[in-house]
């Protein structure tokens, strides 16, 4: 026997065995609840066919099983069957077919640079030096000088050197974006070291996260461009690299798929489910049983079933838009999760949500760890993103509640994601997506500094205190003395 008849007799054995077992867990007819009209005219119709009517593609050609049987109401039982018929080749056309597709195209594992994009450069190569970051600029003060680095922060390359520099963040480009069709998230890093606000004090706690903690530009993983899949791998071993040393790594994307190796690298480290997450997004990203296992539309999924994290250990923050319907909600509901949807924002107002959301983070008594979609702020402040949502977070919204989450909880990582350069001519969405950073970077500086209430307010910046202050400032010497020959 040739190999194809082989092959034919073995697909043709499989599929009986699977339409026995299939037949004998007989359909019950019942769960469609048919119309008694409709029930009449299918009567001669086999049974194996109105199976059809229990999957989606009924509702996905009409909408609802209401409008399918409304529009059934004028056809003849032969119209229907052939209507039946159709529908079954329909899914039949979606399934993976053995004669007819690929399920991958192999990868050359001849090519002699198979792991060219991530092979290492000899260390023995590179100039002596003692390890520990490396300034690169000449001047003290001017963060602007030298080369851009994310924070203005000195530059690691090795383990060694966060270890030698006590380093308490690690920012990490990833500059992925095959996980999303809508490319060009790969330039978020480069923008967003190239946009400030990721550095500085801040005027709400006046605690400059840049004096307080040893921070470090940890350059960019390497990504092979052409595959997902592949990538993430090498991102989950590079996030576990950075945890292992002790210090918090930060990964700019880069797409939402990222999500999956930095909460699996990060849990190579600290243990499965020993951490929650606070994911802010317009989408909730547990899609499942797509073609491909990994995109910027699965990393919850994934993550939650490989059980890095628990569902119930997991809050999602700013969904709207489309989707997911009902199913993915009540998948949510199911498994424990919770949710602050931007509908509920409506409802009951921001504070509250973030209040909640701020308290159920603590009330896992976890350590945390921060996904930031940037599609969660809307479009106004984040033109420069591949799926944009309107009705989003707006900046002063964002800022408070993840300065407060890192402030009150310890930081396992943080990401920052989906930042797409190129569909944004101005400087508001890297500009923005270094301000959602520095929040964090923040409160794990307050933290740092021992202050671990979320929503503390420096009162120098928020009271002025006159005219008590003025007068105080008058007996002491301390006012301006008017010169009227000043710069003459
Ligand atoms: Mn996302």
């Amino acid at each position: 026997m040739s190999r194809y008849k082989t092959k034919i007799m073995l697909m043709l054995a499989i599929s009986l065995v699977t339409s026995v077992s299939w037949a004998k867990e007989t359909f019950d007819l019942k769960k469609l609840n048919m119309p008694s009209e409709f029930e009449q005219k299918v009567k001669t119709i086999p049974q194996d066919k109105l199976q059809i009517l229990d999957s989606s593609i009924p509702t996905q050609l009409l909408g609802t099983m209401d409008r399918f049987y409304q529009a059934m109401k004028t056809k003849s039982t032969t119209e229907i069957e052939a209507y039946l018929d159709a529908m079954i080749e329909v899914q039949q056309a979606n399934k993976f077919n053995p004669e007819t597709d690929m399920a991958s195209i192999p990868l050359n594992t001849k090519a002699a640079s198979f792991n060219g994009w991530k092979a290492e450069r000899p260390q023995n190569l590179n100039p002596k030096r003692e390890p520990g970051p490396i300034h690169l600029s000449r001047y003290m003060e001017n963060s602007r000088s030298g080369v851009r680095t994310f924070a203005g922060a000195p530059l690691a390359i090795y383990p060694e050197d966060l270890i030698a520099g006590n380093v308490d963040v690690a920012i990490v480009g990833a500059p992925l974006d095959m996980g999303s069709y809508y490319r060009g998230q790969r330039f978020g890093p480069q923008a967003m070291r190239n946009e400030y606000g990721a550095g500085g004090v801040d005027m709400n706690t006046m605690v400059n996260p840049s004096d307080v903690l040893s921070i470090v530009d940890y350059g960019d993983i390497a990504i092979d461009n052409m595959s997902t899949e592949i990538s993430v791998h090498h991102v989950r071993e590079r996030v576990r690299e950075i945890a292992e040393t002790g210090a918090i790594p930060f990964i700019v994307g880069g797409d939402h798929s990222l999500e999956y190796p930095d909460i699996a690298g990060l849990a190579d480290v600290h243990g499965k489910e020993s951490f929650g997450v606070v994911h802010f997004d317009a989408h909730y990203d547990a899609g499942k049983g797509r073609t491909h296992w990994i995109t910027h539309g699965q990393p919850v999924y994934r993550a939650v079933k490989e059980g890095h994290v628990k569902a119930e250990n997991f809050i999602q923050v700013g969904l709207r838009g489309p989707w997911p319907g009902a199913e993915g909600f009540e998948w949510m509901r199911n498994n424990g999760m919770r949710y602050h949807t931007m509908a509920e924002v409506e409802k009951k107002g921001w504070k509250s949500v973030m209040e909640t959301a701020l308290s159920e983070a603590k009330a896992g008594g976890k350590k945390l760890f921060i996904s930031f979609d940037v599609d969660v702020l809307d479009p106004a402040f984040v033109p420069g993103t591949g799926t944009p949502v309107p009705g989003g977070l707006t900046m002063r919204e964002a800022i408070p509640i993840i300065r407060g989450l890192c402030t009150e909880n310890e930081m396992v990582g943080f990401e920052i994601v989906e930042l797409d350069p190129l569909l944004d001519p101005t400087y508001r969405s890297a500009l923005n997506a270094n301000f959602i950073m520095h929040a964090c970077l923040t409160g794990i500086a307050m933290r740092h500094e021992g202050i671990t209430e979320g929503d503390y307010w420096s009162e120098l910046t928020t009271e002025h205190m006159q005219p008590s202050a003025g007068i105080k400032g008058k007996k002491e010497g301390k006012q301006v003395v008017v010169d009227p020959d000043y710069i003459k």
